[in-house]
């Protein structure tokens, strides 16, 4: 049975990988690792949680040995607006830690996935349909560190033979965490409001057109590409995966049809409108399709109704 370390669990992410992986391989299989001393309620009672920095390789080593760790999913990461905020501390978290995290896999023999995003392309890459293998010269520091991030995990794959598996994410909504610095965190954002019966102030433009995923299909998406033969993956630690694709009015339109009186303003905050508008409109995923069976099962539409569902039910921080 995998016994599986996840760093950053109390991410957007992590929040809901977590309990889909102790779901399938066992609550005390999955420790669940954070940055906070104490772990959010969510984890208190639902197996394991140990509170790790991501550049502190001694801890982490310690932790490997301690629970027998032999997979380690390395979600730690600053998104990109934050990552603009503070680019020094960017770095040190996105690049030293995936460095700290690669060796501790390296030395304990452990496969290691690694989250990528759409965030690696810059605005010389081609917007639509964008391939696979093609131009990256983002302009971001995040899309740097995701960028270097991909190159150094192909390195240690060729150079140490390791088993390093990773998708490029779009942007993600889910209803689980409030949004934590991304730019994409508007179509997180405009559900909340929405359920609130309040009024949102999107800070993207109309017409910003961006790939999106709901997170269920993301965190299925990790799950099988992590369960794949591994004979048949030629790309392997970044595949381009995608979902929907929208600009906010389409995403305003879709919840306006579940909730009449919603109503939707523009107040653009400049630094995430430069970087949506580095970013692809719509990847092509079908080297992830015709190498690991990568198939979305939600539409722009499914997911509107899900979250509008779940934020009524499940979400007590929104009301
Ligand atoms: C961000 N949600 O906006 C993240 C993600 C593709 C976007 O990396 O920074």
């Amino acid at each position: 049975m995998k016994r599986i370390l996840v760093t950053g669990a109390t991410g957007q992410i992590g929040s809901e990988l977590v309990p889909v992986l102790r779901d399938k391989y066992g609550r005390d299989n999955v420790v669940a690792a954070g940055h906070r001393r104490k772990p959010e309620d969510a984890f208190v009672d639902s197996g394991p949680y140990e509170s790790i920095e991501t550049t502190d390789a001694k801890s982490i080593s310690a932790l490997v040995k301690k629970y027998r760790i032999d997979t380690i999913y390395h979600l730690a990461a600053l998104l990109s607006a934050k990552a603009e905020e503070d680019p020094q501390l960017a770095w040190n978290i996105n690049m030293n830690g995936l460095q700290t995290v690669l060796e501790v896999a390296r030395y304990h023999h452990c496969t290691l996935f690694f989250p990528s995003s759409i965030g690696v392309f810059g605005p010389s890459t081609p917007k639509d349909n964008t391939p696979q293998v093609t131009i990256q010269r983002p302009n971001t520091l995040y899309g740097i560190t995701k960028l270097a991030g991909e190159l150094l995990c192909d390195y240690y794959v060729k150079k140490y033979d390791m088993d390093i598996r990773g998708v490029r994410f779009p942007g993600l909504i889910s209803y689980k965490t409030l949004p934590g610095g991304g730019t994409t965190d508007y179509a997180v954002e405009i559900f909340y409001a929405a359920v609130k019966h309040e009024p949102y102030r999107c800070f993207l433009k109309e017409g910003t057109r961006l790939d999106m995923m709901y997170m269920p299909d993301a965190v299925r998406a990790v799950v099988e590409l992590m369960e794949a033969d591994a004979r048949s993956l030629r790309h392997r630690n970044a595949y381009n995966i995608t979902a929907m694709s929208f600009a906010p009015e389409q995403l305003y339109a879709s919840i306006k049809k579940e909730l009449p009186h919603f109503s939707m303003t523009y107040e653009v905050d400049p630094i995430r409108q430069e970087i949506a508008e580095s970013w692809p409109h719509k990847m092509d995923d079908s080297a992830a399709r015709a190498e690991w069976g990568w198939q979305p099962e939600y539409t722009m539409e499914s997911m509107t109704k899900d979250m509008i569902e779940q934020l009524r039910k499940e979400a007590p921080h929104v009301t």
